[in-house]
């Protein structure tokens, strides 16, 4: 736990952005290669009709009609390899699947279990994104050996109603700490441009502070409107947030949790090549690459390619955690103990 306060992460968002950006790229050096980005591709294992309410999001089973979404069954473990190897193929170190889920049930983990294996058996880190957790599934989880668990706080807990009505902050805080104590690196963010005020911005970040230790890995995305979905409307209607404040945010992210990997998310497909470089000036050091995210389009990987080449950047290879025999072991005696 850090003992940086709230005042402290105003402050540095009301710096003149070129002092926040120095000092954001200085710390980025200091803990990480200047020029390395860790790239992960993203699929969807499960799309839509999601039992949440989460105002921004296409899947959403509340907000269906408007968004005219086509469902999606669970994927087919060959066709999932299909993708990670090609997401491999192209350069990807980490494959992260997604699943439209409030929570897996048990009996999903089997499924869940061999996605990890065949993806890890690739030379892949794997990372899931499945709604909240038991401690047992994320145990289970961690005895396959998934490498990563992304679970976002999105926002403030003061902004969070406003957001997401189905669940709380707390429930969420909760699995990030089953997650934790599985020893499954954390992969948490949020999402900027839903209409909160700078201050839910500051307090978001604190949250991370205040953790045992930040996330391993932070995503900040930049909301991507989606028409149907009351904040995509909300701000269809009313207007984007200025980049530079996503800009700013990603700066304070990477100077508050210097150890943490930031990543810029899903959003960049609106942004131009001018603006991502500042995002990497301000110590951004991971995207997502492929030309989708879940359900919405990416920064084509043409577009992605000329730019890490334009930039200097080159990809962070893959560091997958080894399963330990004593991991395995205790699967085989945890399915002794089922059957
Ligand atoms: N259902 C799981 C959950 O919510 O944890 C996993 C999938 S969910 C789509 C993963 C994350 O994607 C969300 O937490 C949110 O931060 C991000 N996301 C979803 N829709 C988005 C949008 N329209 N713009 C930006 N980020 C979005
Ligand atoms: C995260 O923070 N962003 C990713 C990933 N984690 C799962 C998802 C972005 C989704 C963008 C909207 C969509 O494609 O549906
Ligand atoms: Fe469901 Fe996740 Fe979308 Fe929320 S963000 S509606 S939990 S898929």
């Amino acid at each position: 736990m850090s003992n940086i306060s709230r005042q402290d992460i105003a402050h540095l968002f009301d710096l003149p952005l070129m002092d926040l950006l120095m000092q954001a790229q200085t710390i980025h050096r200091q803990n990480f290669p200047a020029n390395e980005v860790q790239i992960s591709t993203l699929l969807s294992i499960k799309t839509g009709n999601c039992p949440e309410d989460c105002g921004y999001c296409s899947q959403s089973g509340h907000h269906r009609d408007k968004v005219g979404l086509s469902p999606e069954k669970l994927i087919a473990i060959e066709k999932v390899v299909r993708e990670a190897k090609r997401a491999k193929a192209n350069g990807s170190s980490r494959f992260c699947m997604g699943a439209a889920w409030k929570h897996p049930h048990d009996k999903d983990l089997p499924y869940l279990t061999t996605l990890i294996s065949e993806v890890k058996a690739l030379g892949m880190e794997t990372c899931m994104t499945l709604g909240m957790l038991s401690l047992h599934q994320a145990q289970t989880l961690a005895n396959a050996g998934l490498d990563y668990y992304n679970h976002n706080l999105d926002t403030s807990r003061a902004y969070y109603d406003s957001v997401t009505t189905t669940r709380t902050y707390d429930e969420r805080l909760q699995t990030l700490d089953y997650v934790r104590q599985a020893g499954i690196n954390v992969c948490s963010g949020s999402i900027v441009g839903m209409g909160e005020s700078r201050q839910d911005r500051i307090d978001w970040i604190y949250e991370l502070t205040q953790m045992p230790i930040p996330p391993q890995s932070i995503p900040v995305n930049l909301l991507v409107p989606i028409k149907g979905t009351p904040l995509g409307d909300k701000v269809l209607e009313e207007g984007r947030l200025s980049t530079i404040e996503w800009i700013r945010t990603i700066a304070v992210t990477r100077i508050c949790c210097p150890k943490s990997v930031v990543r810029l998310s899903a959003g960049r497909e609106s942004l131009t090549d001018g603006e991502q470089a500042l995002a990497f000036m301000a110590g951004a050091n991971s995207f997502f690459y492929g030309d989708k995210l879940l359900t919405t389009a990416n920064s084509s990987m043409s577009n992605d390619d000329h730019l890490m080449k334009e930039l200097g950047l080159t990809a962070k290879r893959a560091s997958p955690k080894v399963v330990q025999i004593t991991d395995v072991m205790s699967k085989q005696v945890d399915e002794l103990v089922v059957a």
